[in-house]
């Protein structure tokens, strides 16, 4: 067992992600109060529990595409590669977080692309936030589960929780006791689905190309054209010139040289 439990905090903006970690780490960090994202940069926040010591990464919220990406979606993605990198071990578990609702092409894009950037290997719970008028807390798991399985999600278990902090003492009293249980339901699913060694996300060869192309793809819905070449056996000359294409598709969309070559640098640097 490795000494470090790192955990993948993922989903749209404003779903409840810093609020999960907050109640795991007791911390205190901000969380969103409007429209807007609220965390715009991963951060690392450290737990404990039973003796294990655990690395939660929240990360930006990514929303859907619509051809042209605003400043704050660049940044998610750009934020999410460097994470991505960084963390060369890899993960132990993702925890996918939504907001109790009906299912959204939205909800299904980000878990693609989720599946897509750990291979299906990394096991995935979904974490439904929201659910404090829902008695037992879990029973909104438990009956839409299936819902789930039938619109093909590859959830290894899920959750439905409450994490909100009220605003008025009156609220917070029963806020308090929803959340506490809501924390124990965590615990126990974390520890009941997290892997004993971390998987990498990003691998040794390039297929780190085509991966990268289908975030972009599904996040921003660009047009990407699809390069049919062997990417894991590329020769220097393919992957220059593939280089090479993907530096213009960020300049086409306004990246800056700097923000370009960081980029390139950071996925050609992997492992
Ligand atoms: N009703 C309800 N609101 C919640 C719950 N969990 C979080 N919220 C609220 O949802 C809003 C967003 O919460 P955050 O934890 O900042 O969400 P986030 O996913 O980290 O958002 P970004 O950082 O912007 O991506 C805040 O106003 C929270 O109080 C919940 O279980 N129930
Ligand atoms: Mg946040």
């Amino acid at each position: 067992m490795t000494r470090r439990v790192k955990i993948l905090v993922f989903g749209t903006s404003n779903v409840g992600k810093t609020s999960i970690i907050n109640l795991l780490a007791k911390s205190e960090r901000e969380i969103g109060h409007g429209a807007r994202g609220c965390t715009f940069k991963s951060e690392e926040c450290h737990a404990d529990f039973d003796g294990v010591q655990y690395s939660f990464y929240d990360t930006a919220g990514l929303n859907e595409g619509d051809g042209d990406p605003t400043k704050e979606s660049k940044e998610a993605i750009e934020d999410l590669i460097d994470l991505l990198a960084e963390i060369r071990d890899g993960f132990h578990l993702i925890i996918y977080v939504r907001r109790i609702s009906a299912l959204t092409k939205l909800d299904k894009q980000n878990y693609d692309l989720i599946k897509t950037l750990t291979n299906g290997q990394i096991p995935c719970i979904c974490v439904n936030t929201g659910a404090e008028n829902i008695d037992p807390i879990n029973k909104w798991w438990e009956d839409h589960k299936n819902v789930f399985e039938r619109a093909e999600y590859n959830f290894k278990d899920g959750l439905s929780v409450c994490t909100v902090v009220g605003t008025k003492p009156e609220f917070e009293r029963i806020y308090k006791i929803l959340r506490e249980q809501s924390e124990l339901l965590l615990w126990s699913c974390i520890m009941d689905n997290r892997l004993d060694e971390p998987i990498a996300v990003i691998q040794k060869n390039s297929e780190i190309w085509t991966k990268l192309l289908t975030i972009i793809d599904t996040v921003w819905n660009w047009k990407i054209p699809v390069f049919n070449i062997g990417l894991t056996d590329v020769t220097g000359e393919i992957r220059d010139e593939v280089v090479i294409t993907f530096k213009r598709l960020l300049r086409d969309h306004n990246f800056d040289d700097n923000k370009i070559t960081k980029i390139v640098n950071k996925m050609y640097l992997v492992r």
